[in-house]
């Protein structure tokens, strides 16, 4: 099956018969996904996708987001638990990682931050301008010459403090904590924060910029907020000891604050109530009259190390990086297209992504160029369909029950520093997810 996918995009192709160990690596993956059962939710928010939280109060152009710290603990792909800090929406239960806050331009944005933590915290905002705390310019914050914070704090345990900003430039950011970040930012005070551009008084919800080239398909928006754990760091806080940073080590890396095979889960899944995103990535072919505008990733990185990561299938094409439109001063596109994605600390990338038949195949008059192999040397998973090919679905062998509801394809999108896509050593874990491909409409998928 897997083999079958694989072949279906000339760039896949020859990437994958390159390299055998990883083809092994990826049908072990596909046999895990078939212990795997995805739970039904709610459709608000969205079964897939950018899950956005948006603000209350303040009238349409001057959210009020309340973000409360709070601790709590994740579930890890090999069955251990995490106990992190993170930013709760508004004053809820905890949640890893924090709100994604999704503002359009020019927006008074105010955030209210409520600390429940046994030290004080903060909360800066990269790539925001004349940034206000409690009204005046936010400031480092000194003890005597000794920087504290790198921004104004709210005290330890009920401490609050209020930042506003003009969201000025549309564009994919983070939040996180400014006040000793080498243990709040890693401990998972983080989140993202999306700004939709406008042009005059329209909004574009469907731009990623101001310019209509960079138009996509609302339903196919999707995060990949990129994130590690050091075990020891998190059991030295629950514990109230002290960590050495010189001995600061990631055991667990993390995608959307879920490790596979919870990536792949709904927004929202019941089993894992303190992480709310998934990771799943749900596209259509492109068809140019009935499916002609393309999906948005986008990539934050909140780690300290660099994250190559890609979707297999199909070059993306990056149009903006860390809030800023690849454009000349002239307005010219400098988009380009690349294959991994390699996102360095602190930055976000915004990659377009289309998916498309390119070579046409088709199992009577254009087949795969490859041999598939015999049944019974094949591992089926549940999202099988019985068929390589788009839209197609064929008979299964006996006992083998198809769930792939249309003939859809799974490919893989994944961290491509494979030790990065472990969980303390329990390999094909971690930042790896799927991108689900659906054949073009009118289809069957529902
Ligand atoms: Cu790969």
């Amino acid at each position: 099956m897997m083999r079958g996918n694989a072949v279906m995009h000339g760039k896949t192709r020859t990437r994958s018969l390159r390299r055998p160990a990883l083809l092994v690596a990826l049908t072990l993956v596909w046999a895990t996904m078939a212990t795997f059962t995805p739970a039904a939710t709610a459709e608000t928010p969205p079964r897939v996708g950018i899950a956005c939280t948006t603000g209350v109060g303040g009238g349409a152009t001057s959210p009020i987001f309340n973000l409360t710290t709070k601790t709590g603990y994740i579930s890890l792909p090999d069955g251990n638990t995490a106990f992190m800090w993170g930013y709760s929406s508004g004053f809820g239960a905890f949640q890893h990682p924090g709100p994604v806050l999704c503002v359009n331009q020019g927006d008074t944005v105010t955030v209210i931050l409520h600390n429940t933590l046994p030290e004080a915290t903060s909360i800066v905002f990269p790539g925001q301008q004349n940034v206000l705390a409690n009204g005046v310019p936010a400031q480092p914050q000194f003890s005597g010459t000794t920087l504290t914070s790198l921004t104004n704090t709210a005290a330890a345990t009920s401490g609050t403090v209020t930042y506003s900003f003009v969201a000025s430039s549309p564009g994919t950011y983070l939040y996180e904590s400014g006040t000793n970040p080498e243990k709040q930012v890693r401990m998972g005070l983080f989140g993202a924060l999306i700004v939709r551009p406008k042009t005059g008084p329209t909004v574009h919800a469907d731009w990623a910029y101001g310019r209509s080239d960079s138009q996509f398909t609302p339903s196919e928006e999707f995060m990949v907020l990129l994130s590690e754990i050091d075990p020891y760091q998190h059991q030295a806080v629950e514990q109230n000891k002290t960590f050495n940073m010189n001995n600061y080590h990631p055991r667990y890396w993390l995608i959307n604050g879920r490790g596979f095979p919870d990536s792949i889960a709904d927004n929202g899944a019941s089993w894992l109530p303190n992480q709310p995103y998934g990771a799943l990535a749900d596209v259509s072919a492109y068809n140019a009259s009935s499916h002609p505008y393309p999906g948005l990733a986008r990539y934050l990185n909140v780690g300290t190390e660099d994250y190559p990561f890609h979707p297999h299938g199909n070059n993306g094409l990056v149009i903006g990086r860390d809030g800023r439109p690849l454009e000349g001063t002239g307005g010219e596109d400098l988009s380009f297209e690349k294959f991994a994605i390699n996102i360095g600390p602190g930055q976000t990338w915004d990659v377009i992504f289309k998916w498309y038949d390119a070579e046409g195949y088709d199992p009577v008059t254009n087949p795969v160029p490859v041999t598939v192999p015999q049944m019974a040397n094949q591992e089926i998973g549940v999202f099988y369909s019985g068929s390589p090919y788009l839209g197609t679905k064929e008979t299964l062998p006996p006992g083998i029950q198809s769930v792939n509801q249309c003939g859809e394809y799974y490919i893989i999108s994944h961290n491509h520093a494979l030790f990065q896509i472990t969980s303390w050593g329990t390999n094909m874990t971690g930042p790896i997810t799927y991108m689900r491909i659906d054949p073009p409409t009118p289809n069957n998928c529902g």
